[in-house]
């Protein structure tokens, strides 16, 4: 049975097109009863050209400035939110509102208090709702998170992340307008915490459990950029850079460092977690590759006394690694792109009875909250609990 999903895209930039070609693709690699259909587009009037290019590209059937307009309109089943932060909450609560299923890209909301009446909104409603940390979904962190799972790393003592960029070191990058909102804080609502350690937190909290609280310190390098949309030389509120401590509730430390000043880094995110029975390390920059350092024997605990003991490479591209077999044979690598589709096929499932998508709006709220603790922490300059 083939079920048609009308979609109504809202954003024509850069997570409207990953998620654009992740609809188009999700049925060609993974079988599905529902059948995304790009139905129509939304994105500012401002930027007419640019929408109508990306409409045309994609193949969107609708064009509309008038996002609400978009919502409401009966012919879409599910509405996906690409639009910069600032916009995420109202759009979130007049799809819902409108009984449609919701996409919403990270981070789920400006704040704690945004975030939480998103997901009243949604649970009231009763809609299905995914929030896309899509690197959950690239095939070597699911299987760290598996490695994990399978107690082979057994009691962990440290969890060290990074999320690292530089392509805002020029003084002559502005902030604003399309690309660089992220820049500008009454639009994305803070900087590398939001826009990068949201990710960072996320695949923490998901791999090695809840933190329990954080203590941080922020800096901004360049306090006055010109603006996209003014044109005048204007304040920047955001967080250049953050680092936090933090403790997790199962005992573990962790590590947590962002910035968009580490010249040479492109994406650099990473994490690695160290146990008394083993330890693994990954790196978004080598996407294929999960690194497992394997000490003692899951189930005994003791010791594998052998001469290979030592850091593994493995490879994740074969059959029986996560996703794998949806895509090529082993060897043959995939990328950035399938880390939506993979999240739209494991959406689709979940519409379809299988199991519950993760993470939903309630799960993201939770990682606003420990990055309002973290922003709070760097704030006060004192430990602060997350609730
Ligand atoms: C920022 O540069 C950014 O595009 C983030 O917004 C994305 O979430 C991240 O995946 C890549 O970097």
């Amino acid at each position: 049975m083939s079920k048609r999903l009308n979609i109504a895209m809202l954003g024509c930039g850069f997570m409207g097109r990953a998620h654009s070609n992740a609809w188009l693709q999700v049925n060609h690699f993974f079988p599905r009863e529902h059948k995304p259909v790009l139905k129509a587009c939304y994105g500012r009037e401002e930027d007419r050209k640019k929408l109508d290019e990306f409409a045309a590209r994609w193949g969107y059937e609708i064009v509309e400035t008038d996002w609400r307009k978009l919502v409401a309109r009966d012919d879409i089943d599910l509405v996906d939110v690409c639009v910069p932060n600032h916009m995420h909450h109202d759009c979130v609560i007049a799809a819902a509102e409108a009984g449609k299923i919701v996409v919403c890209e990270k981070p789920l909301a400006m704040n704690v208090r945004e975030a939480e009446e998103m997901v009243a909104a949604v649970e009231k409603a009763g809609v299905p709702n995914m929030v896309s940390f899509n690197y959950r979904r690239v095939p070597a962190i699911a299987l760290f998170k598996q490695i994990v799972d399978e107690g082979r790393i057994g009691q962990v003592f440290h969890y060290r992340a990074t999320y690292n960029q530089d392509y805002t070191i020029s003084q002559d990058v502005p902030q604003g307008g399309m690309a660089l909102w992220r820049l500008d804080s009454r639009v994305a609502g803070s900087g590398v915490t939001g826009d990068l350690l949201a990710h960072s937190i996320d695949t923490a909290e998901w791999i090695n459990g809840p933190i329990r609280r954080v203590t941080a310190y922020t800096k901004t390098f360049i306090t006055e950029r010109r603006h996209a949309d003014t044109g005048k030389v204007e304040k920047v509120d955001i967080d250049d850079a953050c680092m936090f401590l933090a403790e997790f509730e199962n005992g573990s430390i962790g590590t947590f460092e962002s910035t968009r000043y580490a010249r040479g880094r492109k994406n650099y995110n990473t994490f690695e977690i160290n146990g008394d029975r083993g330890a693994l390390f990954f790196d978004l920059e080598d996407p294929h590759i999960l690194q497992f350092f394997r000490y003692a024997d899951p189930q005994t605990g003791k010791k594998i006394e052998d001469h290979l003991t030592g850091w593994q490479r493995i490879h994740v591209t074969n059959f029986e690694h996560p996703y794998m077999k949806h895509w090529w044979v082993p060897g043959c690598t995939i990328g950035y792109e399938h880390t939506f589709t993979n999240s739209f096929a494991d959406f689709l499932a979940s519409l379809e009875g299988g199991p519950k998508f993760q993470p939903d709006m309630r799960s993201a709220l939770r990682t606003q909250r420990v990055c309002d603790a973290v922003l709070d922490s760097a704030r006060r300059g004192q430990w602060v609990e997350i609730p």
